[in-house]
């Protein structure tokens, strides 16, 4: 898959589609989306340095993530569920083996993780600032309960950032590999950013200091990308 194939079927956010596709992206299969070759990263392995090293960059994406896309083809191929759209795989993953959940799970929040960080700084939209005010009083309160869900969800998981249906924003964290669009989760909605509180994302550099890669996550933020998923949700 070409680079910028990957960069437009992570920004669609909800559904992986190709940029070729250029139709609903809620009818999209997610076979199509994902029985293309490994994508490449969108930036080198070392453009997020110092916030993650590029060794961290490099075992992560290629070892890792490789597994989770490669494994995921593997548990849905000639099953229902190779035809179905992500959004409705995730609404139903209660439904599916285990096996989906994780591999399915950790296929797509790490696509929203590559493409929500960024060496470039950017900002929030006037629009997303606006739903981050009314729901937590501030950015700086946002990053507060955002961070807090990523320091203390307990072993591995993620944090989000989470717009429901009328567009409020809300905080939430999920175990293991589930993500807000699975009917498993308590806090369900629209994933706008994430993430990954894995040891593997930190532990090279930071060891046992999460609380560090999470508050240093903010220097790497792609806003563009979580603007983006928050005026197309
Ligand atoms: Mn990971």
């Amino acid at each position: 898959m070409e680079r910028r194939n990957f960069i437009a079927l992570v920004g669609t956010s909800l559904v992986a589609v190709p940029v070729w596709a250029n139709l609903n992206p809620t009818k999209m299969p997610v076979q199509r989306a994902i029985d293309s070759v490994f994508p490449e990263l969108p930036y080198s392995y070392n453009a997020l340095e110092p916030t993650i090293d590029a060794k961290t960059m490099e075992i992560h994406y290629t070892k890792h993530y490789k597994a989770y896309h490669t494994n995921f083809l593997a548990d849905i191929k000639d099953t229902p569920a190779a035809e179905m759209d992500l959004k409705d795989l995730f609404a139903g993953i209660s439904k599916q083996p285990i096996a989906v959940r994780n591999n399915g799970g950790g296929y797509y929040n790490h696509l929203l993780f590559w493409e929500n960080m960024t060496p470039t700084k950017t900002n929030p939209s006037a629009v997303l600032n606006s739903a981050l005010e009314k729901s937590f009083g501030s950015m700086e309160k946002f990053k507060e309960e955002f961070a807090n869900a990523a320091k203390k969800q307990f072993g591995s998981g993620w944090a989000w950032l989470v717009a429901d249906k009328e567009g409020k924003v809300f905080v939430s964290a999920t175990p293991n590999q589930d993500n807000p669009l699975m009917d498993v989760v308590e806090k369900k909605g629209t994933p706008l950013l994430c993430i990954d509180v894995w040891e593997h994302a930190y532990y090279l550099h930071y060891q046992n200091r999460r609380a560090e890669y999470v508050d240093n996550f903010w220097n790497v933020v792609n806003w563009d990308t979580v603007n983006k998923r928050y005026a197309n949700r």
